[in-house]
């Protein structure tokens, strides 16, 4: 790890996803977030360039990319936008589970037509009664002959209204809390699949997210991943490997923000100068730039753990906690170093805190991520 250099090939891919993102992805971040609008176009030309289903393996078709490669990646595109990048990525989400938990035969059956052409798909986790609190989930799955038939309904799913394939986690046996927990995956197009209407959202305003209901939805045994009962460890193991990118992404708003911070303190006057020259100013892009480094070198950290063999449980929670965190008060320095036109939607860097919000929230709120840290370290002195 001490050496951060990066390889040429993970030089051009970074050129190529920030080239995209600045090409494609920013100039309708403003329309998509305004409006709201999904821009399928965009997904399709992020699909076409290899910037979607980075972490499916070379053998199913996908670019089978490190975790550090991803997270290169998904920080360029989140400086274009946060909200196109949140569905840009939720294909790695959602196939992971088919990656950690699935046969040989149904990553090949599952994996392989999502490297073949643009589909998306949805990791249907949480529930309106239970997100944090991922092993009490409710809905239920409940053996019937060869297969199973599920009922319940799953909220906060990005991408659900669009998407192909659902990776659904239920419980043969609520009593059992998290060891009653099973992974399916399921076609949109089963029979008792609805997926909601579009959520009105505060940020990732471009990205989708509503509910999915499965009412008496007939799924084969063949397409539960791993044993009865392995679900929520198939969930937790997804969760390892995507919280890093999530830091990844927060960090790319923070490097947003900094820079428009920045560039605006270099041109705004005020009692005769430019308010960079002004140590108020100074000081918080002094502070700006530190948290977006430690953000970066943190989430590098995780990702290098991660492409190593290793659990990475406490490094992609501490990437994930402290780049969010960063992410939001890096944005809210920037907001106050715009001032009164900060607080203006004319100006780009308030749709980055309410951007940056999120990744406080999604993929395990940070307190949830505390909870890990505070396990993992624990583990270490008992
Ligand atoms: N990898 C593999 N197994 C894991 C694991 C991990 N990272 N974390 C926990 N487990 C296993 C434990 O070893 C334990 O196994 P046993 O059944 O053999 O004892 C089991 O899972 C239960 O673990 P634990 O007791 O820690 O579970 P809790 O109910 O206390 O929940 C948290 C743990 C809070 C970490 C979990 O519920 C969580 O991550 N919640 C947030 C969910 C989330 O991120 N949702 C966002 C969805 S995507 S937008």
């Amino acid at each position: 790890m001490p050496d951060f250099s990066l390889t040429p090939e993970q030089e051009s891919l970074r050129d190529l996803a920030r080239k995209f993102a600045r090409t494609e992805m920013a100039p309708h971040a403003q329309e998509c977030d305004r409006t709201p609008r999904f821009p399928e176009e965009i997904y399709r030309k992020a699909y076409d360039l290899g910037l979607m289903n980075l972490n499916v393996p070379t053998e199913f078709g996908g670019s089978g990319l490190s975790l550090l490669d991803q997270c290169l990646i998904v920080e360029e595109l989140a400086y274009g936008c946060a909200g196109m990048t949140t569905s840009i990525i939720a294909n790695c989400l959602a196939l992971e589970p088919i990656i950690l938990g699935g046969s040989s035969e149904q990553k090949q059956r599952f994996l392989t037509p999502f490297c073949q052409e643009y589909h998306l798909a949805s990791f249907a986790l949480t529930e309106p009664t239970g997100g944090s609190d991922a092993g009490a989930i409710r809905t239920r799955a409940r053996k019937d002959g060869d297969g199973y038939v599920l009922d319940g309904e799953k909220c906060f799913i990005t991408n659900a209204p669009h998407a192909s394939l659902y990776a659904v986690f239920a419980t043969t046996d609520p009593a059992a809390k998290h060891r009653g927990i099973s992974a399916f995956v399921v076609p949109r197009s089963a029979p008792g699949v609805t997926p909601g209407k579009d959520e009105e959202k505060m940020g990732h305003r471009a990205s989708s997210t509503s509910t999915v209901r499965f009412d008496g939805v007939r799924v084969p045994a063949a397409d539960r991943l791993g044993a009865e009962g392995e679900g929520f460890s198939v969930a937790m193991r997804t969760l390892d490997q995507t919280r890093t990118p999530i830091g990844a992404l927060a960090t790319g708003i923070a490097q947003a923000a900094l820079d428009h911070a920045a560039r605006y303190a270099l041109k705004r006057q005020s009692f005769g100068k430019p308010i960079a020259e002004h140590q108020a100013i100074q000081i918080k892009l002094a502070n700006m730039a530190q948290s977006v480094h430690a953000a970066r070198l943190l989430t590098w950290h995780a990702a290098w753990t991660i492409d190593r063999g290793a659990k990475g449980s406490l490094e992609s929670s501490i990437a994930k906690c402290f780049a969010s965190d960063a992410s939001f008060q890096v944005a809210d320095e920037a907001i106050q170093t715009f001032g009164g036109y900060g607080y203006m939607k004319e100006y780009p860097v308030e749709k980055l805190l309410r951007d940056a919000k999120l990744t406080q929230i999604y993929e395990g709120a940070n307190e949830i991520q505390r909870t890990v840290i505070a396990r993992e370290l624990l583990r270490g002195y008992a």
